[in-house]
């Protein structure tokens, strides 16, 4: 085994991996950057060294610096947790090059499942479903056009190097598929620098299953059943769930059997996932994750297996000591991400101070943080800061146990998708497993989360008395501080936005505002137009994705405050919709279809 491993992450994750290294009796380096100077989960690292002078957003990516540190700290194998570089081939192999273990699969098994049309070519050999689709990238419409004739609408172009949505759009008729394939290769190219793009059928109403595979380097590959992750919103996960609910038994065990034929068919070693669409009793290969995820607590709850010691032992050479025939997957887990994000408004990230920290505990509760009482969330990196994971004898003491833990979570200071988790373990759709990856954005109603009062000024964070973390030549060090305590710390007030909610029930303020931090392509409408809920009102790009900004009530435009080329803040209004005629605006329906 390994005698000291580098953490090459942060975050949760960091602190998953500091964990599976001490309980393997592995001495363990941590790297940070300048924002995570003060970050909770170093102090759990026997070193923790600067990843200097890269700008916070690069520092976990910077490879070279990365394999100095691993040098100089005298490490041998690094983890690179999930994100940043844990999918990145070049650095599998300058890894492996530097005689590091690397604690992931080989790196032509990187590349292999590196884009979408060379995974497809590879479950296709491995005798896997794949969903109706082109195996070669295209840019003639007569292709595309020729494949919805013979598969019919709608369908969907795809970003061969695409991810996380972007390069991905859904064509529902013959007169959008010119425009729709130049908008998916422009995003492509935007987004990825790679402009290849290919067309599927596109399912409307798909669970997101996929299949946890574990395969040792002696040609042991097994299963560990499947999670369930279709609670998503604009391709972030919320929720995910382990088995999956209302599975037929016979498609799991042949959803396990295509995952581990596809690793075989690239080599696998190491934890990874294949990713599948399931509609209709029927299941489709997406793509395979080469990495381990966010959501593997939940399989590791359901099979007892601790995934990362098995990330760690197999890259040190070991062998399973388990068959297929002997993984048994027991009761039911379900994990709720919470991340500093105001779910009022539109999910936007709201990095800030953590003035008050309770998380919950008890039986069946697990909780991987990777924040603290008084830590300041810093604005350079994605925005989850914890995963609450319950576990029970059955799906719905899981969701019992998972409801109480939310409940008895207290933050302050920062608003979370909390609020988001405590509707969605009661929404009906929720509680009878029926969830789809369109309910969240198309069929439930949010319109009740509040969204956060702005901080108060001159309620700035207060420094709990703490030790004090000081650098000597690169290398963190830890000094107590015995000093006397400014102004105790205050809780933020998190009070629902009392005014303008309109008697009928609908949604109440009349500003249509800014999802997201992002750029205005183009308006759809004048001031002074009718509008009716879900209608389009205009485009915002953001993160190179645009983004179709629809009416959120009916009314009239009676403000345009935007124009095409204008940068918006997250919150900024961006049209004013008041209802037509007096005072008691029409109970309407949010649950109506939206245009997308
Ligand atoms: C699809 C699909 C429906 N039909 N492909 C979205 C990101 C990428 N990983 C694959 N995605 C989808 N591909 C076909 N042929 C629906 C999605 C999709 C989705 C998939 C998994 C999880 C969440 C999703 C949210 C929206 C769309």
């Amino acid at each position: 085994m390994f005698a000291r491993v580098l953490v090459a992450n942060r975050g949760e994750i960091a602190l998953r991996v500091l964990r599976a290294c001490k309980d393997l009796q592995i001495a363990t380096v941590a790297v940070y950057s300048e924002a995570d100077r003060d970050a909770p989960w170093l102090a759990l690292a026997d070193d923790a060294h600067l990843l200097g002078p890269a700008a916070p957003a690069e520092s976990y990516l910077a490879i070279e610096r990365v394999l100095k540190v691993a040098a100089d700290a005298g490490a041998d194998a690094i983890h690179p947790g999930y994100g940043f570089l844990s999918e990145n081939a070049d650095f599998a192999r300058a890894v492996s090059d530097a005689g590091l273990g690397w604690v992931g699969p080989p790196s032509e098994a990187i590349v292999a499942m590196g884009d979408k049309l060379s995974a497809r070519a590879h479950a296709q050999a491995a005798g896997c479903p794949l969903v109706p689709g082109t195996m070669e990238p295209t840019d003639d419409p007569e292709v595309v056009a020729a494949f919805a004739d013979e598969y019919g609408f709608p369908v969907v172009i795809k970003a061969a190097y695409g991810g996380g949505g972007r390069g991905l759009k859904v064509v529902r008729a013959p007169g959008e598929l010119a425009e729709a394939l130049a908008a998916a290769q422009r995003e492509a190219v935007a987004s990825f620098g790679r402009g290849e793009v290919y067309v599927e059928r596109y399912l409307t109403r798909p669970r997101h299953i996929e299949i946890q595979v574990l395969a040792d380097t002696h040609g042991g590959v097994v299963h560990l059943g499947e999670r369930d992750c279709s609670t998503q919103r604009r391709h972030q996960k919320l929720i995910e769930e382990a088995p999956a609910p209302g599975l037929d038994p016979d498609v799991r065990a042949a959803m396990g059997d295509a995952a581990v034929r596809v690793s075989r068919e690239v080599g696998y070693t190491g934890a990874g996932t294949c990713e599948f669409l399931y509609e209709d009793g029927g299941f489709f290969f997406l793509e395979m994750n080469t990495r381990l995820q966010v959501e593997h607590p939940v399989t590791e709850l359901v099979s007892g297996v601790d995934l990362v010691h098995w990330q760690l032992r197999i890259a040190a050479g070991e062998r399973l000591p388990f068959t297929q025939d002997e993984v048994v997957l027991r009761g039911h887990a379900i994990e709720a991400r919470v991340n500093a994000e105001d779910c009022g408004r539109g999910f936007a990230p709201t990095p800030g101070r953590i003035t008050r920290w309770r998380p919950p505990s008890g039986p069946g509760v697990r909780v991987d943080a990777g924040a603290a009482e008084g830590w300041a969330i810093p604005r350079d990196y994605d925005s989850m800061i914890a995963k609450v994971i319950a576990y029970g004898a059955d799906r719905d003491e899981a969701r019992g146990k998972l409801a109480r833990a939310l409940e008895e979570f207290v933050i302050e200071g920062v608003p979370t998708t909390i609020d988001f988790h405590r509707l969605a373990v009661a929404h009906p759709d929720f509680v009878a497993g029926r969830v789809s990856t369109v309910s969240v954005e198309r069929e439930w109603d949010l319109s009740e989360l509040p969204a956060a009062e702005p901080a108060e000024p001159g309620s700035g964070p207060v420094e709990p008395t703490r030790t004090l973390t000081v650098e000597v030549g690169g290398k963190r060090l830890e000094v107590a501080l015995f000093e006397p305590d400014a102004a105790p710390a205050r809780g933020a007030k998190r009070e629902r936005r009392g005014g303008g909610r309109a008697s009928g029930g609908g949604p109440a303020t009349e500003n249509l505002v800014a999802p997201m931090q992002g750029t205005i392509v183009k308006t759809a409408l004048d001031e002074g137009a009718n509008v009716a809920a879900g209608e389009l009102v205009l485009v915002l790009e953001a993160m190179k994705m645009e983004n179709h900004i629809n009416a959120h009530r009916d009314g009239v435009v009676t403000a345009l405050h935007v124009a095409a080329g204008d940068v918006v803040n997250a919150g900024d209004a961006l049209a004013t919709i008041s209802s037509e005629g007096d005072g008691d605006g029409d109970p309407l329906g949010r649950d109506e279809d939206v245009d997308r």
